[in-house]
């Protein structure tokens, strides 16, 4: 190593040392408390279950549940997850633009508040995304009058810990007037990118790497599952970014996107992209061809996230169905 560049990489240690010990130990709350491992055998582990959805005219209510479960982050390694219906990222919600969202929660964890933030409605957080106290239930009001592909989170204290440990998810509000590419769309499919850190370690989750970055919430799933298209058809993703730290540059290797709507917005639209960056929380639909057979990565192009989990297959065949493997052979 030249001389010049370890007396800097010393430089650099001495300065994090420093740093970590006189700036970042004033993090070190009592927050950390309340996301201590319980031991194994005291751990909840409470079944998935749907969420519930009325529809009235543009009056909807949604019931969901906040809820600790084992989630499977890697083959054969669980999260003991703080979830939202028991599954990481939680439901996939589907509203339209100009409902009226009636919202309630329903805390099933006994020891820890929980919340709802929705980032697709307008609504004053500290009367409507307040805390719901174990064992108890809430209900919210709040119109969705805005289009797109939003994030949604639990934002109790500290938000960080209720994001990290799998309390987000995302929600669709469909644009009143559609997107001017719908019917050119074949099929579609919804992805949302997240971190795992060292399980409920607030201080990883501050200062610490992701041991895993994923789709849909478990390492290199979509490589063994993947998503399916036929040649010639132009696929739509609404992708969401829900962190809670890192960026992602979403790419999609074989082919360039026809349109890219920011945040899901029909009135963001972009042409010819490479790659979309989504800022923690930030959101897309991504539109594109796939012209011949085969198998299409889809990845952030932070590689060494790619490399810690978040890559997913998109498998183009000539009819559309999954023949396996390679699809090269028709
Ligand atoms: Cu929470």
């Amino acid at each position: 190593m030249p001389k010049r560049y370890s007396q800097a990489l010393l430089l650099c240690s001495v300065i994090a040392v420093l740093l970590s010990g006189c700036i970042f130990d004033t993090t070190k709350t009592s927050e950390t408390a309340a996301t201590t491992n319980p031991p194994k055998e005291t751990r909840l582990n409470q079944p998935a279950v749907p969420p519930i959805m009325k529809r009235n005219g543009n009056q909807v209510s949604i019931e969901m549940t906040a809820q600790i479960t084992n989630i499977e982050i890697s083959k054969g390694e669980t999260y003991n997850a703080w979830t939202f219906n028991g599954t990481v990222p939680g439901p996939v919600l589907r509203i339209k633009e100009g409902d009226v969202l009636t919202f309630t929660l329903k805390n099933k964890d006994p020891n820890l508040a929980h919340s709802m933030d929705f980032h697709a409605v307008h609504a004053a957080p500290s009367a409507k995304f307040i805390d719901v106290q174990p064992n108890e239930q809430g209900t919210f009001t709040y119109p969705a009058n805005t289009p797109g592909v939003f994030m949604y989170h639990c934002g109790t204290k500290p938000v960080l810990a209720h994001i990290a440990n799998g309390m987000y998810g995302m929600i669709i509000v469909e644009p009143k007037n559609g997107y001017p590419t719908d019917p050119m769309v074949d099929r579609e499919y919804t992805l949302v990118q997240s971190e795992w850190y060292e399980e409920h370690d607030y201080e990883q989750f501050l200062n610490g790497e992701p041991e895993y970055v994923v789709f849909n919430g478990t390492d290199f799933e979509l490589m063994e599952k993947p998503l399916l298209a036929k040649v010639g058809d132009i696929v739509r993703l609404y992708i969401s970014n829900a962190g809670p730290n890192e960026v992602s540059s979403f790419h999609v290797v074989g082919t360039t996107m026809d349109a890219v709507y920011i945040d899901g917005n029909p009135s963001n639209v972009l042409k010819g992209l490479q790659t979309v960056l989504l800022p923690a929380s930030g959101g897309a639909v991504v539109e594109f061809t796939v012209t011949e057979e085969g198998d299409y990565p889809i990845v952030t192009h932070q590689f060494d996230h790619a490399s810690k989990g978040a890559v997913g297959i998109l498998r183009v065949t000539h009819d559309g169905l999954d023949h396996g493997g390679q699809a090269s052979g028709h």
